[in-house]
């Protein structure tokens, strides 16, 4: 550790878990927002380190002149701009694995959810239909039979494809490279796999090359009986085709755990009964989140202490100057 305690910037919120081992080691500095106004350049100057849960922009990373290292608390990064923070030499870390098992175990929550109308059912009990009226309507939809595609197959589409191996499904997959040693069948494009599947599950990161790519095209190719699971970024779904696509029985249902403008959730989509939503929650045990934030610190010590980060990201692989 350098002499001196390094100072680490938090703006706008942050786990609570964070906020309390920040000064077990370093010198935590709060500002309310990621806005260079907020910054003057006596505060600029001190900072070596940020932790952040929100968007990080290039023109925040740029107020700090003497800033190392980003640790942003999240797998998903989609956030920060770490393609600026690698140009001026800046580390940033992620969150990866530490949450891969909750977030699989959430997406089959929620596709179960979706196809099987299992929150509806238990309002029906809650509001007294059950009693007065009978039993709830037959679900329309069932697991059985259906092929899903996992529109990402890395950490967590792994663990969900795993999970789905129990449930007697078909599985493909699309990315961009073929995983070897796997027996999903693999497509090399979104529509190839939208044209054989019936359910997507999408757990892409949110990047320029996902955004908007779950668009009416693929919708239409996934079919009436079709079923949408978003449990990656809002990005990648155009939410205007897709309550479009609800509405018309162009496909049959939808399970989003994330939105394009979180914590929005547009009307249209809020309206629709064949939409299952939650708010962005495939991470949120406390467990997990004690887990990541753990992580985010572990990685801005390492770095001080060592020279390394215990998870940079793919752009970003940097050692400290001198270490
Ligand atoms: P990962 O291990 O990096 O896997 C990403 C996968 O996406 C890889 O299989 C990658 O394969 C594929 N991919 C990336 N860009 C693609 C493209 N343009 N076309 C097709 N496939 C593409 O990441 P992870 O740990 O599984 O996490 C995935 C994402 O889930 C995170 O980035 C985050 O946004 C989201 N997430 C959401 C929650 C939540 O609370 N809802 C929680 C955790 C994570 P190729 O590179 O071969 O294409
Ligand atoms: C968190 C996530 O909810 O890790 C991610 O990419 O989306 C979730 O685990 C989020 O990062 C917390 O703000």
């Amino acid at each position: 550790m350098p002499q001196g305690r390094p100072r680490i910037l938090v703006p706008g919120k942050m786990s609570q878990r964070v906020l309390d081992r920040l000064p077990e080691t370093f010198e935590p500095v709060f500002v309310a927002a990621a806005d260079p106004a907020l910054v003057t350049p006596d505060l600029a100057a001190g900072i070596s380190g940020i932790a952040v849960g929100g968007k990080l922009p290039a023109d925040f990373i740029d107020a700090f002149p003497n800033l190392e290292i980003i640790a942003n608390f999240g797998v998903g990064y989609d956030g920060v701009d770490a393609a600026h923070a690698a140009k001026r030499g800046v580390t940033v870390t992620n969150t990866p694995d530490v949450l891969t098992e909750e977030v699989a175990d959430t997406a089959i929550g929620l596709l179960l959810n979706t196809v099987r109308q299992l929150p509806a059912a238990e309002q029906w009990l809650r509001q007294g239909h059950w009693a007065k009226e009978g039993a709830f309507a037959l679900s329309p939809l069932t697991l059985r039979g259906r092929t899903v595609g996992l529109y990402g197959l890395g950490r967590i589409g792994l663990a969900i494809a795993r999970r789905l191996g129990s449930f007697n499904v078909s599985i493909a997959y699309h990315t961009r490279t073929p995983r070897e040693g796997l027996a999903y069948t693999h497509y090399p494009t979104l529509k190839g796999m939208a044209e054989a599947v019936d359910t997507i599950i999408v757990i892409v990161p949110g990047t320029e090359s996902t955004r908007r790519t779950i668009n009416a095209e693929i919708l239409q190719a996934l079919g009436p009986q079709g079923v949408l699971i978003n449990v990656g970024r809002g990005t990648t779904v155009d939410e205007a085709a897709l309550a479009d696509a609800l509405q018309r029985g162009v496909i049959a249902a939808a399970g989003l755990d994330v939105f394009e403008n979180e914590p929005y959730v547009p009307d249209a989509l809020l309206t629709l009964p064949n939409a299952s939503l939650l708010p962005h929650v495939a991470s949120a045990s406390q467990a997990t989140r004690n887990a990541m934030a753990d992580l985010v610190v572990d990685n801005l010590i390492a770095w001080f202490e060592t020279g390394a980060a215990l998870t940079p990201v793919a752009e970003t692989p940097f050692k400290r100057k001198g270490a």
